[in-house]
Formats: structure tokens, C-alpha cells, sequence
């Protein structure tokens, strides 16, 4: 079961006991964000409905994803389990089927997901006469914003040759009543349409829904493969069609559950100063150019809902979101790389900075195959640090970790510097904006075809029958937990 729109998500979230209704009047600048951050830091994460905000006639929803819970129940399951079907979906065939038969089945699997057009908007919608950003109950999270910003829009945009549909998920900063900033980081697909668009020095439509079902926001954050739209990966986990409908003046269709729609265009030849905003990475990114978005028209439901989110430092549900990825790809990225046993990518280190990978090593060098594997992979390819351990480590436990990286690292042998390669957009510390260097930690047991000619010692651990003898006694003097 998927949610139907936002407000069935709450309506949900009422009912699960989840839900804090505000109705003290609170300020969209800063004060309501930081409302989410506390109950967050509480280990609450209760969802959040702000019923007057000042300013403005909208009600504002957050908290959306913050808790393990909640997301199990946007995704209809756990994220491992949606993995795994994911994956069975596009296994090869098996013995007993033949290569063509599974390959019709996986045509029709995947063929069912693609979404509904539709050409009418449902009548519970109105087209605004005007378009006035400045009525919306948009955030200011940190002080040192430059403006209120958008901060779970999902953008739509189209490739200009193909016409294949993208979703993504940039922030967008508040200029005036109509235009907006796009922060469109250079390796994600709304950037790259955009540089099509450029190219052939058109002008590009653009559409911003705010506030669908969750699991639509979630999709647009999702590191898909190419291929793959995030309104057909949304079929996939929901397993319907989703519901996407034309608009009214950009050449595109959009989810049909959305709150608010910003149509609008952006003009590939303009660009202005966007930033600083207070972000995941726990610093204010600065300023830098980026594209500028229009407003054309604005379309609503009647009494929408305007979602919104708070990123900073660690404990925000950006983790919970990023863990959930993270599992729900691992069965995908294993048939890719089938010898990672399991990874994680550390949220205290803003996930990409650095990830930890176990693998089962069956040959000299294997590490380092691996790591670059992941450079090569997706999104993982803004692994800033990689760290490959044996499968003896469990990867998720940070003491674990930190003992083999300690113990099994010879420094000027097993650490490798690829200097002069891609880097995440929000790494501040690389010298040039998306230019920089990786570095890749082979903490896996040395072998002697690797070089290593000392005995590696053995690992520490007692013996089965004294700890059981040893807990029978504690547990007869109740020391035993
Ligand atoms: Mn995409």
C-alpha cells in the first residue's frame, strides 16, 4: 500500500498516533524548522503539521521520513526487502526458463509500471490568476540563508532529444514573488538536461511539485540507474501506474496528487548568485552561479499543504532517507559488484565522504578492484574515502571498523590516492568546485601473494565451552543481563 497523496499521509500519521498538530502561530523563518530539529533531536521524530504559520494560509508538513518506521510504511515494506524484489525483477533467467521467456517477462513487469497520462486536471484543482511566490509558507532554516528555500521540491524536466521524463530533488532558493534559484549539481540528470537545453541554446519548461504521496518525494531522491524514471521506479515499489497529469503551460506531464505546481521555464543563457544555505554537509555552502527558475503559472488543490524538511547536522531524517537508499540498493549494487558482503555509508561523514565495504577477498588485490568498482558505480562514485574490510567486520559497527583499519593497514602500502578526479558538489575542502582527488583504504588481511611474507596473527576469541560454563555460573549469581 502507497500513500494516496500528502494528506492521506497524514491522515495515516493521525491515526498511528504519529502526528503533533501546532496551533500556536509559528514563523516560517527559522523558528518551524528548528521546531522539526527538536523533535528530532528527542528521538522522536514525531511528523509535524504547523496549522498557522505567519505569513501565510497554508498549513506546513515535516518530519516526514524521520523515523525507520515511518519510511517502512512509505515504502510499503523495508527498504531490504524492496531491494530484493528490485532485484529478482532483473535476475537472469534460471535453469529451468528460458533466456527469452524471462526476458518477455521482465518486458511485461516492467511495461506495467509505466505511468497513466492523463490531459485533464481532476476538478478539485484551481489555476491561479497570479503567480505570487511571496503567499507561500517557504522556510528559512539557519541564520545565515540567504532567503527562504525550497527544500523538498520535486523537479521535473524532460531530455530535449529523447523526451524521457526526470524527477529530481534540488533546493531552490526564493528571489521575488516569481523566480527562484535551481541548484542543479552538475552530475545529477536535471543538470544534465539542462546543459542539452543549453547547448541547442533553447529555453527549457521546468515543473516543481510541492507536496505529493511521500513515497514520490522519495523516488526523485533515489540514485537511480539511467534508465530507470523515478515514476516507473515509483510503480515499481507501489506496483500501480502512477498518475501523471499534462500541464498547462510547460510541455510536460506532472504527479496528479500534487498540492502545488510551480510551471515555469528556465532560460539556459541566465544565471545568478545562489547561497549560502545551511546544509547536510553541517556548514553554510557558499555562494556560487546556478540557473535561475521561472514561474508561469501556479496550479493548487484547494487547501493544499506545503511540505518541507530541515538539513544540518546528522541526526535529520536525510539519515533515515539515506540509510533507506542505501539498504534498498545494496541487492543492486551486489549484481554489479558481487563480492561486497555489505556496506555502509557513514551518515556522520555525510554518507559520500566515506564508505565502508566488507568483502569476501578470493584474490591478490581484490581490494582495490573493488574500490574502484565503486568510483565507477552510480552515485557511489562520489565516495570520497573507501575503506574495504574482510568480511569478518560487521561494517555497521564503528568499533569494528576504526580496530581493522588500525590493525590491518600498512599506510604507504595499502592506501591509494587517485589524485585529479570528480568530487561531490558540496565537498567544500577540495580546492576547485567539483574537482579534486579520492582516497581509497585497503584494511582487508594481507596475504602472502599480496607481498605480505609474516604470519598474519590469529584473531583473538575464546572457547565455546568455557563461555558457556563461565555464563552458567554468572547466571546463578544473577550477574547475567
Ligand atoms: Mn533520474
Amino acid at each position: 500500500m502507497t500513500f494516496e497523496d500528502l494528506p492521506d499521509f497524514i491522515n495515516n500519521r493521525r491515526k498511528n498516533d504519529d502526528l503533533l498538530e501546532i496551533e500556536d502561530e509559528i514563523d516560517p523563518y527559522l523558528e518551524l524548522t528548528w521546531f522539526l530539529n527538536e523533535e528530532e533531536r528527542v528521538g522522536r521524530g514525531k511528523t509535524i503539521l504547523f496549522n498557522h504559520v505567519k505569513g501565510s494560509d497554508i498549513p506546513v508538513v515535516g518530519n516526514i521520513f524521520s523515523t525507520h518506521e515511518k519510511m517502512n510504511a512509505i515504502l510499503g515494506d523495508t527498504p531490504e526487502n524492496v531491494g530484493m524484489g528490485m532485484r529478482n525483477l532483473i535476475r537472469p533467467p534460471k535453469e529451468s526458463e528460458s533466456l527469452i521467456g524471462r526476458g518477455l517477462e521482465m518486458l511485461k513487469e516492467l511495461g506495467g509500471l509505466r505511468p497513466k497520462l492523463h490531459d485533464r486536471l481532476p476538478s478539485s484543482y484551481r489555476i491561479l490568476d497570479t503567480v505570487d511566490l511571496k503567499k507561500y509558507p517557504f522556510c528559512t532554516t539557519w541564520p545565515e540563508d540567504a532567503a527562504p528555500f525550497l527544500t523538498l521540491p520535486v523537479v521535473i524536466t524532460k531530455d530535449p532529444e529523447t523526451g524521457m521524463k526526470n524527477a529530481g530533488m534540488y533546493r531552490m532558493q526564493m528571489y521575488d514573488s516569481e523566480t527562484m534559484g535551481m541548484h542543479w549539481q552538475i552530475h545529477k540528470d536535471g543538470s544534465r538536461h539542462y546543459q542539452d537545453y543549453k547547448e541547442k541554446g533553447k529555453i527549457m519548461d521546468v515543473s516543481v511539485t510541492l507536496g505529493t504521496d511521500p513515497l514520490t518525494i522519495f523516488s526523485s531522491v533515489a540514485p537511480l540507474p539511467e534508465p530507470l524514471d523515478e515514476f516507473s521506479f515509483w510503480g515499481l515499489i507501489s506496483k500501480k501506474r502512477a498518475d501523471l497529469v499534462k500541464g498547462q503551460t510547460v510541455d510536460m506531464h506532472y504527479p496528479m496528487n500534487s498540492e502545488i505546481v510551480l510551471e515555469g521555464y528556465v532560460d539556459t543563457s541566465e544565471t545568478r548568485i545562489e547561497g549560502p544555505f545551511g546544509d547536510h554537509t553541517g556548514y553554510y555552502s557558499l555562494s556560487e552561479e546556478f540557473p535561475v527558475f521561472h514561474v508561469r503559472k501556479i496550479v493548487e488543490k484547494k487547501n493544499p499543504i506545503y511540505p518541507t524538511t530541515i538539513v544540518g547536522k546528522l541526526w535529520h531524517e536525510d539519515v533515515i532517507m539515506g540509510k533507506a537508499i542505501e539498504r534498498l540498493f545494496l541487492p543492486l549494487v551486489r549484481l554489479q559488484i558481487p563480492e561486497i558482503v555489505d556496506m555502509n555509508t557513514l551518515e556522520e561523514a555525510v554518507f559520500h565522504d566515506m564508505i565502508v565495504v566488507s568483502i569476501k577477498k578470493r584474490y591478490p588485490g581484490h581490494a582495490k578492484k573493488v574500490m574502484f568498482a565503486i568510483w565507477g558505480t552510480g552515485q557511489l562514485m562520489f565516495s570520497k574515502i573507501v575503506l574495504i574490510v574482510d568480511d569478518d567486520i560487521d561494517v555497521h559497527d564503528r568499533k569494528q571498523v576504526i580496530w581493522a583499519m588500525g590493525t590491518r593497514i600498512d599506510p604507504s602500502r595499502d592506501v591509494v590516492i587517485i589524485p585529479g578526479t570528480h568530487t561531490d558538489t558540496l565537498d567544500h575542502a577540495a580546492s576547485l568546485l567539483n574537482y579534486g582527488s579520492k582516497m581509497g583504504i585497503d584494511a582487508t588481511k594481507k596475504w602472502k601473494s599480496e607481498g605480505f611474507n609474516r604470519p598474519w596473527p590469529d584473531t583473538l576469541s575464546m572457547k565455546k565451552d568455557i563461555q558457556e560454563r563461565v555464563e552458567q555460573i554468572r547466571k546463578k549469581m544473577n550477574l547475567s543481563k
